[in-house]
């Protein structure tokens, strides 16, 4: 716990978030924004399954030692980069399918959620959504060890809560 605390003070990434391309980061700065205003240490960058295997290797065989407790990975098309990553670590992968240019990221979807049994890859739904719900699910792990950290997402609740009892539908 104590060891936890320092980490967090020292801001030494908690979550890391990767994605195949600088063309996923309109997705995937939902999660960056969710992670930052809950002031969770976290990093960002690009890290492509296929046009850069030895570094998503690199990435993933590290992840553990540098201190990460889970990482967001979005990816669209044939999206291999989360499972790769599972394959490779086993600090828990969350992935954010990213929509494509023809298939809408149903192909992306499809790619992330069928990991065959024994190397899970959490996975959320298409776009904006899932990457934000992706930072959620981290910070909710995140809160088991840390009281602070959980309070912050049960305000965050409520204020759902709130603004949807404060909703009115048309006269
Ligand atoms: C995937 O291919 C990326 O995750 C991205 O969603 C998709 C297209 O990449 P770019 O051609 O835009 O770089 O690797």
């Amino acid at each position: 716990m104590n060891e936890q605390k320092a980490v967090l003070v020292a801001g030494m990434p908690l979550v890391g978030v990767v994605m195949g391309s600088s063309s996923d980061w309109d997705v995937m700065q939902h999660a960056v924004a969710i992670l930052t205003e809950f002031g969770v240490p976290h990093e960002a960058q690009v890290i492509s399954a296929h046009r850069m295997p030895d570094q998503m290797f690199e990435y993933a065989a590290t992840a553990k030692a540098r201190g990460l407790r889970a990482i967001i990975a979005g990816a669209g098309g044939a999206a291999h980069l989360p499972g790769m990553l599972a394959a490779k670590t086993i600090v828990p992968v969350l992935g954010v399918p990213v929509p494509s240019k023809y298939l809408r990221g149903e192909d992306s979807l499809l790619s992330i959620v069928q990991m065959p049994k024994g190397i899970p890859v959490a996975t959320y739904a298409i776009g904006e959504a899932g990457a934000a719900n992706a930072a959620l699910s981290a910070i909710a792990m995140l809160a088991m060890t840390d009281d602070a950290l959980a309070a912050k997402l049960l305000a965050f609740r409520d204020k759902q809560t709130q603004i949807a009892l404060d909703m009115k539908l048309p006269a």
